[in-house]
């Protein structure tokens, strides 16, 4: 029996360069090894606020990014989170098992509700890792494929998952994370000190996945670098070691390879190859997606919504019995 893995992406803001190299691109590989579902978590989405056409609209897209990256639907199983009414009822009844301390710790919200200020911060924003808890523990997922930043919700769902085994009976499965080193956080281009992030305020953060050239270009131009001239992958250097990071999980060299090719060479050279690289890498993605149609996206969507349906029902009422509710 193949091992089951679980992850997904939230349909806001523009997907990134980060997004791809940290998650998808790992997905694709995976899904020949593990039986996969991947989910556009649109009820995460929404704890900050969301235009409704536009929210509609991202969906779709991160659907389309899903199959153009790779992802197969004859092979994994796509579906849209809200289409799966149990993932936010599997997530009130674990809201009464997580402990106001140890969501209070997570770094996420921290960040996150420090933009707007706490005070006016949703409650969903708050309860966003329980909400992820459910959508892991719903399929006795195994394996959690994500970048580095989610680390701390994968914790905490596995911290839910043991405590509810130990008041109610052996339920869930302790899920593990798969976090590949390399891509594991692509740095933001204008900071290399926090991570490439699609709710980051300037559009000079990322490279977003439906870029256009130019702007790919204008934006490696103006991306930030360190003092010095020399191109080297060294921690002193987090600018331009986000940036060879970047050209070498494009091009699958290595970044000592990536050193010598620019050895003597400045950071123009360096640059405009660098932006040739990743517009090699989004010219044929975005082809891809441009030909595929919403509708077949959507049949695909209520396809996988369909298949996972029965899994995610089963789980829930195996909680609401153990539990005490009248099932
Ligand atoms: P936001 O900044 O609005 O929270 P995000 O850019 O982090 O959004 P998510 O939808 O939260 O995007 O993340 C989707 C996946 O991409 C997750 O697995 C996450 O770990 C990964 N990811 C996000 N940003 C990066 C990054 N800079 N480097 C590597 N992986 C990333
Ligand atoms: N919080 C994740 C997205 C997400 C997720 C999940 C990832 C929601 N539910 C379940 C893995 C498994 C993020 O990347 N921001």
């Amino acid at each position: 029996m193949k091992k089951r893995i679980f992850s997904g992406v939230q349909p806001s803001g523009n997907l990134h360069l980060g997004n791809y190299l940290g998650a998808i691109k790992n997905w694709v590989k995976l899904q020949n090894e593990y039986e996969s579902i991947f989910c556009v978590v649109d009820l995460h989405a929404i704890t900050v606020p969301q235009d409704p056409e536009k929210l509609r609209k991202k969906i779709i897209e991160v659907a389309k990014i899903y199959l153009a990256a790779g992802i197969d639907p004859q092979k994994s199983t796509i579906f849209i989170q809200s289409h799966v009414p149990e993932h936010a009822e599997l997530a009130w009844i674990l809201n009464t098992v997580a402990k106001m301390g140890e969501m209070e710790r997570m770094t996420q919200f921290k960040d996150k509700s420090q933009k707007e200020g706490r005070e006016s911060a949703s409650v969903g924003l708050f309860d966003y890792p329980v909400l992820m808890a459910a959508d892991i523990l719903l399929y006795d997922t195994q394996v959690v494929p994500v970048g580095q930043d989610q680390l701390q919700h994968i914790e905490l769902t596995r911290t839910l998952a043991r405590r509810f085994n130990k008041s109610f009976g052996d339920t869930f499965i302790i899920p593990e994370y798969f976090i590949k080193e390399e891509g594991k956080l692509i740095m933001g281009l204008d900071d290399p000190s926090k991570k490439m992030s699609k709710s980051a305020k300037s559009e000079y953060n990322y490279i977003a996945l439906s870029d256009d050239e130019e702007t790919i270009r204008k934006k490696i131009k103006k991306a930030m670098t360190d003092s010095g001239s020399e191109i080297v992958y060294r921690d002193d250097k987090p600018a331009l070691k986000n940036l060879i990071n970047i050209y070498s999980l494009l091009t699958d060299r290595s970044t000592g390879n990536i050193e010598k090719m620019y050895a003597g060479k400045g950071y123009a050279d360096f640059k405009s190859d660098l932006a040739d690289v990743v517009i090699a890498f989004l010219r044929p993605f975005q082809e891809k997606m441009a030909k595929i149609s919403d509708e077949e996206v959507l049949d695909i969507l209520k396809k996988g919504a369909d298949k996972v349906r029965p899994i995610a029902s089963k789980k829930l009422s195996e909680v609401k019995d153990k539990i005490g509710f009248i099932i």
